[in-house]
């Protein structure tokens, strides 16, 4: 990263606020700035179709919904969307469901899938007049520390170019161009919590109407409708197994055998169309903005998915940074963006709190020793007051539907 005093070769392109990355993030905080007549440009590294296709959350909380309908932004997910509200644990001690819509704040999910809403949200955000450039690789954030921060691109066939605006939005994930242009002695608090998932989409419809989440000695495994026709589901697996390691008849035999099909019903199987290998890691940047430069969704905190937080939490800090972009921008006072970092951070660990939470829920011992069962009898633990305790029914309620 350069220091901004040094001399730097003129920008090729000007613009207000520079938005790295189409994700929900990006798109989120680039709608509200283009409907408040903010000029900003969104540089994404994929293709369109790319951006349009990548399967991964699912289940938005209702605050999201509300966030997203205050801006005009879930016009689909109402449309094509259906309303969620039950979980089935299946543990060696029978299964037990939870209907969250009666409990702690009677909220839902919305389940409509991300490439679903980040389609949407491309579309509007083209027929709005904002500007984006795919194929456009973020390689540095320059002088974030100055009024004057710029970045450099990569554009397509390689053409390097440079943007200068007076903000830059770091929603590039967390292998992105605003993390690597951070400043040294910026912290980044991590986590791996040695749990490793097998991510599968199907083309199965769903086998339950609830999210199945089953604790078996044999690992993990999880099920979550996305439409009427495709289903995710995960199995906990050893570290280093590869995404293609496992037969599809391996799979929905281990899917059968961990979700006890044999007692409470078959689960409908279907071709596996795709798999990736999901380490259950979190992290988070500390503080969120650095100058000129803010980090939003996945590049501020990494999130593991077990409680699926990460696309909320995304939309959620898009729209509290939009908000005080646009305060800053129309005279309206910077204490919006000087509290953007604290603000944002209170969400970030409350959902990292509720996330470490349900991986201890649903994950039984990886190996044999005493530690492990101790956790063993902790999971236990954690499953029968579930099961039991009304109040900890509403507390699990509030954090698993809310941000
Ligand atoms: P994204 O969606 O990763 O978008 C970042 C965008 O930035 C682009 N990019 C760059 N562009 C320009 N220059 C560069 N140098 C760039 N580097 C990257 C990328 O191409 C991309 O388009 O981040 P964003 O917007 O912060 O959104 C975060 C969410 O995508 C993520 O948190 C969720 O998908 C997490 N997640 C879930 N979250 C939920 O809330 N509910 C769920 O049910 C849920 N399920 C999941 C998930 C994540 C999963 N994976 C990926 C582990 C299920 C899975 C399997």
């Amino acid at each position: 990263m350069t220091d901004g005093k040094s001399r730097r070769p003129a920008a090729d392109h000007v613009t207000g606020v520079i938005v790295l990355g189409a994700g929900p993030a990006g798109l989120v905080l680039g709608n509200i700035l283009v409907d408040h007549g903010i000029d900003c440009v969104v540089l994404e590294r994929a293709e369109r179709e790319q951006v349009e296709t990548r399967a991964r959350a699912g289940f938005l909380a209702a605050n999201t919904v509300r966030i997203l309908d205050r801006y005009g932004l879930a016009d689909g997910l109402h449309r094509r969307g259906h309303p969620h509200s039950t979980c089935e644990f299946r543990t060696d001690d029978g299964r037990f469901r939870l209907d969250y819509s009666g409990l702690g704040r009677g909220e839902r999910h919305t389940v409509y899938p991300q490439q679903d809403l980040v389609s949407d949200l491309l579309t509007r955000f083209v027929a709005h007049g904002g500007r984006i450039r795919f194929g456009t690789e973020a390689t540095a954030v320059h002088a974030p520390g100055t009024g004057r921060p710029e970045v450099s691109v990569r554009e397509a066939g390689g053409r390097p170019g440079r943007w200068r605006g007076r903000y830059v939005a770091g929603c590039d994930g967390r292998h992105g161009a605003a993390r690597r242009s951070l400043p040294p002695g910026t912290v980044r608090h991590h986590r791996d919590h040695g749990v490793t998932w097998l991510g599968l989409l199907a083309e199965a419809p769903p086998s339950m109407d609830a999210v199945g989440y089953a604790a078996h000695e044999r690992g993990f495994a999880g099920h979550m409708a996305r439409t009427g026709e495709i289903t995710r589901y995960y199995l906990q697996c050893e570290r280093g197994t590869a995404a293609g390691a496992w037969s599809e008849e391996r799979i929905w035999d281990e899917l059968d055998l961990r979700m006890r099909a044999r007692e409470y019903g078959p689960l409908r199987r279907g071709r596996v169309v795709q798999r990736s290998i999901v380490g259950l890691e979190s992290d988070v940047i500390e503080p969120l903005r650095h100058g000129a430069l803010f980090l939003v969704g996945d590049a501020a905190g990494l999130i593991s998915p077990s409680a699926a937080k990460g696309a909320n939490l995304a939309v959620l800090e898009a729209a509290v940074l939009a908000r005080a972009l646009i305060d800053d921008f129309t005279g309206g006072g910077s204490a919006g963006l000087d509290g953007y970092s604290a603000r944002c951070l209170t969400h970030i660990w409350r959902a990292q709190e509720f996330s470490q939470w349900m991986i201890g829920l649903l994950h039984g011992p990886a190996g044999t020793d005493g530690a492990s069962l101790f956790d063993d009898g902790l999971r236990r633990s954690r499953l029968a007051s579930l099961r039991t305790s009304r109040s900890r029914q509403d507390w699990f309620a509030e954090h698993y539907v809310g941000v």
